[in-house]
Formats: C-alpha cells, structure tokens, sequence
C-alpha cells in the first residue's frame, strides 16, 4: 500500500524553503499531497500575499516531488482530507512544531526543520529595502538635474 505523505502552506513567492521541505516530505513516503492556501483562506489567516492562488497552485502542482495539489480553504478541513487521501504521514516545517498534534489519533505527525534565512516575509523585505535605495538614487538625480537646470538658466 503506498505511503501517501500530506502538508499544507500558502507557498507564497515559491522559494528553496519551501523546496525543500516538499522534497524532504516527499522523501518520507512514495506521494506527496500539498494543500495550498487559497487567497481567501490566507484572509482569514491574515496573511498578505503577492501570488494569487491560481500560480501559487499552479507552480507546486508542476513540482516533481509533489503527486497531487488541492486547495487548503479553512483550518478544519485536515481531517477530512487525511481520510479522503489514506493519508500516513502529515508534515509541516518546524515553524508549527506541537500545532497540529491533534492529528496524531488518525497518521503519524512530524515537524522537519525550516530552512535558514529564508522566507517569502524575507524577500519582500528585501525587495522593499532595495526599491527604497532605488527611489533615493532616482531623487538624488532629480535634484542634480534642476540644480543644473537651474545654474545653466
Ligand atoms: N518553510 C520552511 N522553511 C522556510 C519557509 C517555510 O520549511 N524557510 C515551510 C513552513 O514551515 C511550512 C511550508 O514551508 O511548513 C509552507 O510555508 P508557508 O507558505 O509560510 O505556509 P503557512 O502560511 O505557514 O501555511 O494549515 C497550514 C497553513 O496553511 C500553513
């Protein structure tokens, strides 16, 4: 009987982090289920996201360690999915370490360790730090010119 493995995430500018944590989920059994938050589950999550839905569901579903990717629409419906899919193993990063316990009357539970430094929250840091540099190099030219401007009037 196959070992299906599940998890769950909003996967939100996809990077290695969460790669990672597929592939080593993947590795726990021979398929790897991923629920993927829809925008309107991430509302009540109250997490803001850059991807909509559809390429978020889109870009993990083409992984090759993933077998199937479903939309996650609410917190309860984990229960129903682990019957639904004769799931063995539920996975998550470590981030939610002890959070999903309750699951263990129906599969095994475990918590893998997060990747270090890296996460969506991360890079939209730094792209906000790095359009912020941009706008003042841009400022700094502006004055530059209508100071020249100005002493060639
Ligand atoms: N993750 C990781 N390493 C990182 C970043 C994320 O291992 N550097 C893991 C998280 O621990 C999580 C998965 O990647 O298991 C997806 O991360 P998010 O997209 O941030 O998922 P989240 O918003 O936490 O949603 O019902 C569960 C929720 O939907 C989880």
């Amino acid at each position: 009987m196959k070992k299906v493995v599940i998890t769950y995430g909003t996967f939100d500018l996809f990077h290695v982090g969460h790669l990672n944590l597929l592939k080593r989920l993947r590795a726990l059994g021979d398929e790897l289920y991923v629920g993927v938050s829809t925008d309107e589950f991430n509302r009540i999550k109250n997490k803001q996201t850059f991807i909509p839905y559809e390429n978020r569901l889109q870009i993990v579903s083409e992984l090759r360690c993933v077998t199937h990717a479903f939309p996650e629409e609410n917190w309860e419906q984990k229960e129903k999915d682990i019957e639904k899919y004769n799931i063995s193993i539920f996975g998550m990063g470590s981030d939610w370490t002890g959070k999903f316990d309750h699951l263990k009357n129906l599969c095994e539970v475990v918590y893998l360790d997060r990747t270090r430094d890296i996460s969506s929250t991360e890079l939209k840091k730094s792209i906000a730090a790095f359009q912020q540099e941009k706008l003042k190099e841009l400022l700094k030219a502006a004055e530059y010119l209508k100071d020249l401007a100005s002493s060639l009037s």
